[in-house]
């Protein structure tokens, strides 16, 4: 059976854990027993290149949103697996993605799978984390609207997948994610 395409889009604050668990997602399926191909779009390969003329204002945020939504169906639509990781903070934007993706295709070829999965931390334990000395700039004004400080996010009311990813290791939250991927037989 040919590989089939989807995109799994990671969505979460900054520190929550995203990128880890995209790196541990993608070694899984690209291992045996699945040995699939599958590419991970994030900050580093998206924000210094096709998007580096946006910021993170509502409005570039949404673009920002809308041009990942489209080339991670370029992959799917290439059979390949595309894992996002993006803070992606409003909802309007993650359902835009979720519509490119169900959209048919051009020759009547139905819709890419779209699975929205919500890494959950509070914002105080983020915030603890802290690896890049964000929040600690944001607090001081130096990084202004930065999300869950002084810019919104709004949590997913329905996602495929929710992972309190302080309360879940990196191991596990891979284990519950194929297992969904399994379950629906997309793997
Ligand atoms: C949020 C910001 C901001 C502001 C710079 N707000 O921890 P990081 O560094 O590596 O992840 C954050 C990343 C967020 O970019 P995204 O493309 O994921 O954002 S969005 O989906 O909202 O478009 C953070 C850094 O960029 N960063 N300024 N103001 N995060």
């Amino acid at each position: 059976r040919r590989q089939q395409g989807l995109t799994i889009w990671l969505t979460g604050l900054s520190a929550s854990g995203k990128s880890t668990i995209a790196v541990a997602l993608e070694q899984a399926l690209l291992r045996k027993p699945y040995n699939l191909s599958a590419y991970r779009l994030d900050g580093d390969n998206i924000r210094f290149g096709l998007n580096k003329d946006l910021g993170f204002s509502p409005k570039d945020r949404e673009e920002n949103i809308r041009r990942i939504a489209e080339v991670a169906k370029l992959f799917a639509d290439s059979c390949t697996i595309a894992i996002t990781s993006f803070i992606s903070p409003y909802r309007a934007d993650r359902d835009l993605a979720r519509q490119l993706h169900h959209a048919e295709r051009p020759g009547g070829e139905p819709g890419v799978p779209f699975v929205e999965i919500w890494i959950d931390v509070p914002v105080e334990v983020a915030e603890k984390r802290d690896p890049k000395g964000l929040y600690k700039k944001a607090r001081e004004g130096k990084i202004p609207e930065f999300t869950g400080i002084s810019a919104p996010y709004e949590e997913p009311l329905k996602p495929e997948i929710h992972i309190r990813s302080d309360q879940t290791s990196v191991e596990d939250s891979v284990k519950i994610i194929v297992g969904y991927l399994e379950e629906k037989g997309y793997l």
